[in-house]
C-alpha cells in the first residue's frame, strides 16, 4: 500500500439474470460485480471482467435496493466513505470466491459490447481496490496478456471452467489513439517488450507505465460522445457522468 490514498473509480457492472445457483437468493435484487479502476475514459473498450480465482469474495448489501461483489476489505472501506451512502456494517449475503463467478454475464457502463463476461486473472491481488477489474485489452497491458493467454490456450480455459464463447468472440475494441503506439497501446507495447504471459510482472510494469503515461497526456478517444477529444480533458467529465447517473461511485483506500 502506497502512501497516498489512492482514489478509484468504482464501475457497477451489472450482474445479468438468470441468476447461477450460488446467487439465486439475491434474485429480484440488482447485484453488481464492483470493480476499481483508474481510467474510468476507457469504458467504451471493456471486453469482460477479471476475478481471482482462489480470491474470497461477498455479496454485501449496499443500500435498499443494490448489492455489490467485492472483497469485505474493500466492503468495509466503502462503508466508512460516507458519500458512498452505504451504511457502517456491510452485510454479507452470501459468501462467494472467484470461482463462483467465472462465466457470469454482464452489462457494464458505456461498454460497446452489449455482454461481456467474467473471467479468471491469476495477477487480480484482494488488497488492493475492490478485487475486481474491469478488462480493457486495447489500453491494459495487463488485461492485454491476460486475454491472449486464455485465447491462446485450451489448457488454460479448461482448468478454470472457462467456455470459449465467453472469450474467443471478444476481440479488443481500439477507443484512444497515441501517436506513438496507435489505436491499440497495450498490444503494440507487449510486442515491443516481447512479453509471453500474463505473469511477466517486470515488463508488465514498465508497459504499464509507457501505455499509462502517453494515454493520459497524448491519447485522443477514437469512439462515444467525446470522440476527437483528448483524454485528459475528458477524463474527469466522463467520471461525473457515471457517477451522476449511478454507473459509478468513488473509492478510496
Ligand atoms: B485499470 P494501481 Cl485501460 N488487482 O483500469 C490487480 N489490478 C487491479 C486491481 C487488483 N485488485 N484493482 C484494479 N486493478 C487495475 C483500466 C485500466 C487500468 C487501463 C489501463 C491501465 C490501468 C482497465 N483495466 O491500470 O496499482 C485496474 O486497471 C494501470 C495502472 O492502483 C486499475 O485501473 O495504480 C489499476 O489496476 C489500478 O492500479
Amino acid at each position: 500500500e502506497g502512501v497516498q490514498p489512492q482514489e478509484y473509480t468504482i464501475i457497477k457492472m451489472e450482474v445479468v439474470a438468470p441468476f447461477p445457483s450460488k446467487l439465486k437468493v439475491l434474485e429480484g435484487r440488482k447485484v453488481f460485480l464492483a470493480a476499481a479502476t483508474l481510467r474510468p475514459e476507457t469504458m467504451y473498450g471493456q471486453t469482460n471482467a477479471w476475478v481471482l480465482p482462489d480470491g474470497k469474495y461477498g455479496a454485501f448489501e449496499i443500500n435498499e435496493t443494490d448489492v455489490f461483489i467485492l472483497t469485505q476489505r474493500a466492503a468495509l472501506n466503502l462503508a466508512y466513505q460516507k458519500y458512498s451512502r452505504v451504511p457502517n456494517k456491510p452485510t454479507c449475503l452470501v459468501e462467494l470466491t472467484g470461482y463462483d463467478l467465472i462465466g457470469l454475464p454482464l452489462k457494464s457502463p458505456r461498454a460497446i459490447n452489449q455482454i461481456i463476461y467474467t473471467l479468471p486473472m491469476l495477477t487480480v491481488l484482494t488488497d488492493k481496490g475492490t478485487g475486481i477489474v474491469t478488462s480493457v485489452p486495447a489500453d491494459s497491458p495487463d488485461d492485454y496478456m491476460a486475454l491472449h493467454d486464455l485465447k491462446a490456450k485450451p489448457a488454460l480455459r479448461g482448468k478454470y471452467g472457462v467456455k470459449d464463447e465467453w472469450v474467443m468472440p471478444f476481440e479488443i475494441i481500439p477507443i484512444i489513439n497515441i501517436p506513438e503506439f496507435g489505436n491499440k497501446a497495450a498490444e503494440k507495447v507487449c510486442a515491443d517488450l516481447k512479453i509471453k504471459s500474463q505473469n511477466e510482472k517486470e515488463k508488465l510494469a514498465e508497459a504499464k507505465r509507457l501505455t499509462y503515461l502517453k494515454g493520459f497526456t497524448e491519447g485522443t478517444l477514437i469512439v462515444g460522445e467525446f470522440n476527437g477529444r483528448k483524454v485528459q480533458d475528458v477524463k474527469p467529465l466522463i467520471r461525473s457522468k457515471l457517477i451522476e447517473a449511478n454507473e459509478a461511485i468513488i473509492y478510496s483506500e
